[in-house]
């Protein structure tokens, strides 16, 4: 990542001096910045943030205990300014169905693809047999102390498996056997021994703990204390580690990354008040796209103040849908059908932008290049809402549009 780096450097450097050129200064304003903690933080809450955010950007190399199989080098060379990533940091995962029962493909490497190795191991490749390959961008992580601090008992109030309602939007919890190192919390409401997932696009990890665990193996090849296993290459059955002496990162280093992420503020709205923005939200809510896009959650008590028994404003429900045939990549995770996604948050959707490289890219593996695109992708549970989009005027899908662009 030195090369990305010193690249993004100088890029910086020539916009700094086009900025001076036409004496009109582009530092970006605070309204469009993710990459900062909640204000609210106490003094000593703000320095674990800030030692948090450092290791959030390290570097892992050979010497340090990079893989022997891993995807990066370090979590922010995907998840760059904390904002949505870009098409090449995808993740691939794949798996197959025998019978009816889901198959992550561990005996040859499933679920997630490591394509790249340390000098003297193979890296992986898609075992001919995976029926489902995936490719996930990554998504913004602000906000997300809030999203891991909302009850279960609202995200079941929200869940309708049987569409009691009528509208066509049923929304079901994805439910996950927990790691070893799971800890239960007073907020969780557990059904045989399982627990709803909140993070990853199919909702796959209970916790930020849990999906940061997972990120450090399957992403880095990083050991931790709560994971001591290497990513071996079963394919070529090579069951040696790297020469690094585990754990690679230590419980308080897993845990402060934890509590970085979980303290990255809110992303910011823009032009909130803008007539058409308002109308835009109007209509929002008239073709139902609320009916998965919630905008409101509250959270459950939580030892960061600003987060504790708060509303806040993030066009999920944290529930998965099945989203019809064309979003449907034949591979999943948990209770989850291939054809089902948990609602994308929508909130700082209107940056994606700035953290994409000026393009935008949007749905799971950001196959869709404008909101529109995405909106027309939307089938199964969505078809409603996306033939109420069908039949907006053109001034009216402006609107709506301009709603999103100002999340
Ligand atoms: C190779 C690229 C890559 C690396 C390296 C990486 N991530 Fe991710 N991250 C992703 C992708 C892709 C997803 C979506 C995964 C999914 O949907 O299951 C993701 C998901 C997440 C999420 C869940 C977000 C949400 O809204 O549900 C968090 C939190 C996260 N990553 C943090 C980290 C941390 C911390 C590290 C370093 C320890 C890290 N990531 C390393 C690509 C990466
Ligand atoms: C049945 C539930 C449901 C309804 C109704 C729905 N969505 Fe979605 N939406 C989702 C899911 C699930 C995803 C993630 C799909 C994926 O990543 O492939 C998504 C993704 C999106 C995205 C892309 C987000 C990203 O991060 O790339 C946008 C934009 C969006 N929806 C807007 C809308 C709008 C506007 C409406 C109303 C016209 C709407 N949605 C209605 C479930 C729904
Ligand atoms: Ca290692
Ligand atoms: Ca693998
Ligand atoms: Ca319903
Ligand atoms: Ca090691």
């Amino acid at each position: 990542m030195n090369k990305q780096r010193s690249f993004l450097i100088a890029v910086s450097l020539i916009f700094l001096w086009i900025g001076c050129q036409s004496l009109l200064p582009t530092a970006p304003e605070a309204e469009d910045v993710l990459a900062e903690p909640i204000p609210e933080l106490t003094p000593q809450q703000l320095e674990n943030h800030l030692i948090g955010d450092e290791e959030f950007g390290r570097i892992f190399g050979e010497r340090s205990g990079l893989g022997p199989l891993f995807v990066s080098n370090a979590c922010e060379s995907c998840h760059i300014g904390d904002g949505k990533g870009h098409p090449l940091t995808t993740l691939t995962r794949f798996g197959r169905y025998l019978g009816a029962a889901w198959d992550p493909m561990r005996e040859q490497g499933g679920p997630q693809l490591q394509h790249r190795a340390i000098s003297g191991y193979d890296p992986e490749t898609i075992p001919s047999e995976a029926t489902g390959v995936t490719r996930l961008m990554p998504p913004a992580i602000t906000g997300l102390g809030y999203l891991e601090a909302v009850q279960d008992e609202l995200i079941l109030a929200l869940a309708d498996p049987e569409d009691a309602d009528g509208d066509g939007i049923s929304g079901v919890p994805n439910w996950i056997s927990p790691p070893d190192y799971f800890v239960e919390r007073p907020h969780h409401l557990p059904s045989n021994g399982q627990y709803i997932g909140r993070f990853g696009k199919k909702a796959g990890a209970i916790d930020l703990l849990h999906q940061i665990v997972t990120a450090y193996k399957e992403d880095m090849g990083i050991t931790t204390d709560f994971d001591m296993e290497e990513n071996y290459n079963v394919q070529t059955g090579v069951f040696t580690g790297d020469d690094v002496e585990d754990p690679e990162a230590n419980a308080s280093v897993v845990r402060n990354v934890v509590f970085y992420v979980k303290t990255l503020k809110i992303p910011p709205r823009r032009n909130k008040n803008d007539p058409d923005v308002l109308e835009g939200e109007q209509l929002f809510r008239r073709i139902n796209c609320v009916g998965c896009h919630v905008p409101t959650l509250l959270t459950g008590k939580s030892d960061v103040a600003a987060i504790s028994e708060s509303a806040f404003h993030p066009y999920t429900d944290l529930l998965l849908h099945d989203m019809g045939p064309e979003l449907d990549d034949g591979y999943t995770e948990g209770t989850a059908r291939t054809s089902e996604w948990r609602t994308a948050p929508l909130w700082g959707i209107g940056l994606a932008e700035d953290s994409q490289g000026g393009e935008a890219f949007y749905l799971h593996d950001g196959r869709a290049r404008t909101l529109e695109q995405a909106i027309q992708l939307h089938g199964g549970e969505a078809a409603d809402s996306r033939a109420g989009f069908t039949s907006l005027s053109a001034k009216e899908k402006e609107q709506l549009i301009s709603f999103l662009k100002s999340l």
